[in-house]
């Protein structure tokens, strides 16, 4: 069989396609109890989050403490929910009903240290479960810069 050059030119740009589109993750963040599972996780820009088992809880962006010109959200209560993040930096949220217990998160998108993290530290907001979730983005973020 005799295969075209244009033909092949053609497939291998369709497999291209198909891993280009395969680069863009999607990380689950589950509600269990009063906390967020993973409670950190480290994405790619351009990735999307995803929570999952969100009956009696919802996802919120913490004002402040996301990159600059980030998009704020803030998901229905009890509804699955879905973001795609292309701002490189830390985003810290919360589930509205459940923060007072310590139902806060955080999420890293990009390598190396978020260049917002500075000013997460300076909120206002960074105290009580916000600031516990801080501490633990912290700790986080220097596990991974030693496993390197
Ligand atoms: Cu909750």
């Amino acid at each position: 069989m005799k295969i075209a050059k244009s033909q092949v030119i053609g497939l291998i740009a369709a497999l291209m396609s198909i891993s280009g589109a395969a680069l863009a993750d999607e990380t689950t963040v589950t509600a269990k109890a009063t906390a967020f599972d993973p409670m950190v996780i480290f994405i790619k820009p351009g990735d999307t989050v995803k929570w999952t088992t969100m009956a009696g809880h919802d996802t919120a962006s913490v004002q402040g403490m996301i990159p600059e010109g980030a998009q704020p959200w803030q998901s229905k209560l009890g509804e699955e929910f879905s973001v795609t993040l292309d701002k490189e930096g830390a985003y810290i949220y919360k589930c509205t009903p459940h923060m007072g217990l310590g139902m806060v998160g955080a999420i890293v998108v990009g390598e190396g240290q978020p260049k917002n993290l500075e000013q997460i530290h300076a909120n206002p907001e960074n105290k009580g479960m916000v600031g516990r979730a801080v501490k633990k983005l912290d700790q986080e973020l220097k596990k991974k810069s030693g496993q390197k």
